[in-house]
């Protein structure tokens, strides 16, 4: 029972932990980041069996409680290797602050290695750093334990580190969880384009060597793929919520669906509003990506009350040339005049290069629309 430790840890009574040690991977909470997480989790523990001076091992989920749901591959995989959900702990459900003036803390970033504003405070407890991303120069951690390489997926590095010892045994649900990981993470070892390097490779095919029950690579990858992709069972506003930038406050929300398809739904309008209300956005910018076979269709919608904002905002949009979108407009979708729908012709651009847009929208809609703004200004 590799997860035992996750079961006992929820019983605990944290305020009353002499050490604990927090292993937390990034707050998107993919697949990546939960899977190194807990199996690097694992390792800690037995390592925590022998040297007392270790402490507690929690391996935490960076997202709120409420969102895991919306982690659907994530949800369902932990749940095939065992991982007893029922048991975790979230970003809202452990209390740093109560940890820190209680224990002896120390933490662990898997999958991650610069801190959000937000998290800042935690920085003088890391003790050790583990990511796959290039070192981000704001963010060197020297005298902190380095495990760096610029390879496909976190659980590559993780599964070195659990393969290469072997003071421990590395059991089969936990090499499963890192090796499906690796598969989603790379596409399966896809050329186009290309997201693992030679290491991943290597480790691949000594987990496979060391896997009783494995299935095919490319099986598990569909299986996983699927699943992430499944959205049938979300209502309005977990669709938003699934895979959401905010950006100057504006909600940037990819949806894996035509926005048309979306917005058809029943009561959409009405549930985006609902939805930017109870957030206090004035604005929410939709992206929908639908692939059929080979064929990638984007399309954007612009949806504010604001009719002034939603027109800075369309503009922004429309008469960007780096990059040119290519939208062309797609009929009156609704007579409330608080949408815009584009079909985004330049497939290309993804939410990295219209975030910046947004962004820069907002900022010169905020400079000549907020009362009092240009008064100060000398
Ligand atoms: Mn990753």
């Amino acid at each position: 029972m590799a997860w035992q430790f996750v079961g006992e840890a929820a019983k605990l009574q944290l305020g009353a932990l002499q050490k604990v040690r927090i292993i937390m991977g990034n707050e998107s909470c993919d697949l990546d980041s939960a899977a190194s997480a807990l199996a690097y989790g694992y390792l800690q523990n037995c390592m925590a069996n022998r040297n007392p001076n270790i402490g507690t091992v929690i391996p935490i989920l960076n997202i709120p409680q409420e969102d895991f749901i919306l982690k659907t591959e994530v949800c369902y995989y932990l749940k095939k290797c065992g991982v007893p959900l029922g048991n975790l702990f979230f970003r809202d459900t452990i209390n740093f602050d109560l940890l820190m003036s209680s224990s002896e803390l120390g933490i662990v970033l898997v999958d991650h290695h610069a801190l959000s504003d937000k998290d800042t405070s935690l920085k003088p407890y890391v003790i050790e750093v583990i990511d796959h991303r290039p070192l981000d120069p704001d963010w060197q951690w020297e005298n902190v334990k380095k495990t760096m390489e610029t390879v496909g997926s976190c659980a590559t590095l993780i599964a070195d580190l659990l393969i290469t010892q072997n003071e421990f045994p590395v059991p089969e649900e936990v090499l499963m969880l890192l090796y499906g990981t690796i598969i989603l993470d790379t596409a399966c070892l896809s050329d186009n384009p290309k997201k693992f390097t030679d290491k991943d490779v290597s480790v691949l095919e000594e987990m496979e060597k060391r896997l009783v029950n494995k299935p095919g690579r490319s099986t598990l990858y569909s299986e996983l793929l699927s699943i992430r992709c499944d959205i049938t069972e979300f209502s309005i506003s977990q669709l938003l919520r699934k895979d959401l930038k905010v950006v100057s406050n504006i909600p940037v929300s990819s949806l894996p669906l035509l926005v048309q398809d979306f917005l058809s739904m029943s009561d959409a309008e009405e549930e985006v509003e609902r939805f930017a209300e109870s957030h206090q956005y004035k604005a929410v910018v939709i992206l929908g990506v639908s692939k059929l076979g080979t064929e990638l269709k984007r399309e954007i919608a612009i949806v504010s009350q604001e009719r002034s904002l939603l027109k800075v905002l369309t503009d922004s949009l429309t008469k960007s040339k780096t990059p040119n979108l290519q939208l062309q407009p797609i009929k009156k979708f609704s007579d409330s005049g608080k949408v815009v729908l584009f079909r985004q012709l330049n497939k290309d651009a993804s939410r990295k290069q219209i975030v910046p847009l947004v962004k820069e929208a907002v900022i010169n809609y905020e400079r000549t629309h907020s009362p009092g703004c240009s008064s100060t200004r000398s």
